[in-house]
């Protein structure tokens, strides 16, 4: 075979692998992200980029210093971090369930303004799990592939979550009826 029409195979069935070889700065997520199919060639499903874990799961409350009690006193639970968002319209604590400060944690979201989303959803659904968040390595990339797989995410840039992360959420409609969030934790 001539090295040309070997070039073209190549390049015709092995595309991540080509730019792998022909553009060595691209990191792993950055080559990992041209597969926008969520199942490899034999099948097998093909994670979504940069998913590391679970986060946290978000829970409407109407009043967060009585969920913060409630979370103390029935489970002896601790407050890890606390803080007002603003932009989101919620006053927030994360709350600890074990003793690894890297494991999935609680977040009480109470609502800031009768306008806010956590507001809403308490309105309509009462006190209970309004999210899902995912941890991610790379927003961007992971945002990227949530577009290629056809879902709709809410933001067209991440904006700022807890503790400076960066975050953007995936429609409920499109997600299983779960509202998903992607949470980029912020570089320490
Ligand atoms: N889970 C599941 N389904 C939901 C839902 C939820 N949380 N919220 C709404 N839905 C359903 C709702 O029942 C309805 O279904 C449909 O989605 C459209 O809802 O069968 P139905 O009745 O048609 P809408 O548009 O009527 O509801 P609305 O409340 O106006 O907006 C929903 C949504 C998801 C667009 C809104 O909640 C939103 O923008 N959420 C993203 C922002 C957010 O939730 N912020 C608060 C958390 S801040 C945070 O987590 C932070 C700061 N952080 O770092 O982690």
């Amino acid at each position: 075979m001539r090295c040309s029409s070997l070039v073209g195979s190549v390049i015709r069935y092995y595309p991540v692998l080509t730019l792998k070889v022909f553009d060595p700065t691209n990191l792993p997520d950055k080559i990992t992200v041209m597969s926008t199919q969520s199942s490899g060639p034999s099948g097998s499903p093909v994670r979504l980029p940069g998913i590391i874990g679970v986060d946290h799961i978000g829970i409407a409350v109407p009043d967060l210093e009585v969920a913060i009690a409630f979370y103390q006193e029935k489970f002896g639970f601790e407050v890890a971090h606390r803080e007002v968002n603003e932009e989101q319209g919620v006053a927030e604590a994360m709350i600890q369930v074990g003793p690894a400060s890297h494991e999935v944690k609680l977040q009480l979201l109470a609502p800031l303004t009768p306008e806010s989303a956590i507001a809403r959803f308490l309105d309509k659904s009462g006190p209970g799990i309004q999210q899902l968040a995912y941890r991610v390595t790379n927003i961007e990339i992971a945002c990227a592939s949530v577009r290629a797989r056809g879902m709709r995410l809410l933001y067209e840039s991440p904006r700022r979550g807890t503790a400076g992360s960066l975050i953007n959420f995936i429609h409920p409609k499109d997600a299983g009826g779960v509202l998903v969030e992607l949470v980029e934790p912020a570089a320490h």
